[in-house]
């Protein structure tokens, strides 16, 4: 074989060796920051850098009808206040084609899923992350809606709320996976009339929850 030849088949080993190397490494850096949290459970799992995605372990069980905390919603996450929420200075658009919108396939209405109050954005991508990792697709049914469908002092009026199911896992399943992607409140909302599916909310920036509040 002729020098060159040598030489170049030389620097493919060692970038090759040196590739593995680097793979190695940037796993076990996931892998302690996954146990340096709270150990290994499903659903912490974390982008190549070594950020962990799931803010909190998963629940072992979540119950239909059921919500995490026990405490109520607008003690929580503070209740519905108009006065204080002002779309245009509080709403985000949120995309990701890993996820379904319900209003991208809807031209009978004006809402539109994938504006969310800017505290919402980072569990809901934290969730379309972690769904997908366990290889579904989040479908997002509602989040901000001014008019109608909701309560008259639902948290969906400020964009604080989100509507989700998943066809490739249990609502169990979703509903820990909420929790785990950090809402401040999670409900395995088992409605006949709207169907079955998890609510997820979160409180409004600057809230404190009183003291005695149920908040984990
Ligand atoms: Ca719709
Ligand atoms: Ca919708
Ligand atoms: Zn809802």
């Amino acid at each position: 074989m002729s020098q060159p030849a040598r030489e170049l088949i030389r620097i493919l080993i060692v970038s090759a060796a040196t590739a593995a190397a680097t793979l190695f490494f940037a796993r076990r850096g996931c892998e302690q920051a996954t146990d340096a949290s709270a150990g290994r459970q499903e659903g912490h799992s974390c982008f190549p850098d070594g950020r962990i995605i799931a803010v909190r372990a998963e629940p072992e069980r979540f119950p239909p009808d059921t919500h995490m905390p026990t405490g109520g919603e607008g003690v929580v996450c503070g209740p519905y206040e108009p006065g204080s929420f002002s779309p245009a200075r509080d709403l985000v658009y949120v995309d990701d084609n890993r996820a379904w919108w319900e209003s991208d396939h809807d031209t009978g209405d004006e809402e539109d899923d994938h504006s969310v109050h800017r505290a919402a954005e980072p569990p809901l991508r934290r969730l379309i992350e972690l769904v997908h990792r366990h290889g579904g697709t989040l479908e997002v049914h509602d989040t901000y809606r001014p008019n109608l469908i909701h309560s008259p002092k639902s948290l969906h009026k400020e964009g604080r709320a989100i509507d989700v199911t998943c066809d490739q896992m249990t609502l169990e399943k979703l509903a820990k996976l909420a929790w785990s992607a950090g809402f401040d409140w999670v409900y395995f909302e088992n409605s006949a009339k709207g169907g079955p599916h998890v609510h997820c909310s979160v409180r409004r920036p600057g809230y404190i929850p009183p003291a005695n509040a149920n908040t984990r």
